[in-house]
């Protein structure tokens, strides 16, 4: 490859006029810019043990009251990006939000997209649109762009749940800010009852719902019923893997992150091979081992990693007797809107 010229080899005087101009030489950034075969990732492999989270989560409901924080939450930031950033990839942000009984965080609706992955409690409810949602372990509950969301609790113990925002592209974008509201008035009726049955779509005198997201909550006891029903109906098919989809276009059920549950069999080894887009790994249920080039971690229940774009990740169900549950969110309909999507052999 040809050696570019240097910063060092222009003049000062001439390096001097053209910063005072606004103006920069593209040449000895070049490469920086446009790496040969591969891109640059700030995004590092990293893993996040509930077990360390919690008690600091459960720290922070003593220390910081929930109106003094709103929402209450520590973010799993990925020290690649350095941490201030809260990133945990170029376009994914994840946090640990706490509830305790008889909280409320208030009613706000923001440009960023979010969902929430229930890891543990009973009880909690965020209220989407006018939909209260309720909050079971595995349950996805979407908080569109746009859509007001407040956080509610019912219950006796604390709630914990993980959030998955796209709030690193939009903040990227100068385009993210929030509004807060009032309290919302619940309407009857849930999507996630209406679109229950697969194949079955509501159409009352003919029409097809205008929503734009007309599900918000996926409850964990379909989409592990969907897993394990594809397990025996597919016995040899290796992948056992759903995508949370909106029910009246089959799209993602968001427009910049994808959402998926992926079930791995008693024992078995899972090879996903390098894609573009960056990917988070979450255990719902079991145990595994998730390798990532040379680094390797043991993600037990409600344990969080992930992995940089165009990178092959390796799952290992570790128990030999029971199937291993795993949420997983990544950038891909971002990567195939844009044009950039790639599967790597
Ligand atoms: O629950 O609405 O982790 O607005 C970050 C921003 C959660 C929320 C986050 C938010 C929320």
């Amino acid at each position: 490859m040809n050696e570019l010229g240097r910063l060092e080899d222009l003049p000062q005087d001439y390096r001097d006029e053209l910063k005072q101009l606004n103006l920069v030489p593209l040449w000895p950034s070049l490469r920086g810019v446009l790496p040969p075969h591969i891109p640059t990732r700030n995004t590092r492999a990293t893993a996040w043990a509930y077990k360390d989270i919690k008690p600091l989560l459960l720290k922070a409901g003593e220390l910081t009251p929930i109106e003094k924080a709103e929402r209450r939450v520590l973010v799993l930031a990925n020290p690649g990006h350095g941490l201030e950033k809260m990133q945990a990839s170029a376009a994914m942000y994840l946090g640990m939000q706490l509830l305790l009984p008889g909280e409320w965080a208030p009613s706000h609706r923001h440009t960023p997209n979010a969902v929430r992955m229930i890891v543990e409690g009973e009880g909690a409810y965020t209220t989407v649109d006018g939909e209260k949602c309720p909050m079971s372990r595995g349950d996805l509950i979407l908080t569109p762009t746009g859509l007001w969301h407040e956080h509610g609790h019912d219950g006796t113990e604390p709630v914990v749940w993980l959030d998955v925002l796209d709030l690193p592209l939009v903040y990227y974008m100068e385009a993210s800010y929030h509004i807060n509201g009032e309290r919302q008035t619940v309407q009857a009726g849930q999507g996630d009852r209406v679109y229950a049955r697969g194949g079955l779509l509501p159409t009352p005198v003919f029409e097809r719902s205008r929503r734009a997201y007309p599900m918000l909550r996926y409850p964990w006891v379909e989409a592990r019923a969907a897993l394990l029903a594809m397990a025996t109906d597919k016995p040899e098919q290796e992948a056992v893997q759903l995508t949370y989809v909106n029910p009246e276009t089959g799209d993602d059920v968001e427009n910049i992150l994808g959402f998926y549950a992926l079930m791995l069999r008693p024992g078995q080894t899972l090879r996903l091979p390098a894609r573009s887009p960056a990917c988070v790994f979450h255990i719902i249920e079991g145990a595994a081992e998730v390798t990532v080039q040379e680094q390797q971690f043991a993600l037990a229940e409600a344990d969080t990693c992930c992995a940089p774009g165009y990178t092959a990740v390796t799952l290992r169900n570790v128990r030999a007797d029971q199937s291993t549950f795993i949420f997983m969110a990544d950038e891909s309909p971002l990567h195939r809107k844009l044009g950039v999507y790639e599967v790597r052999a």
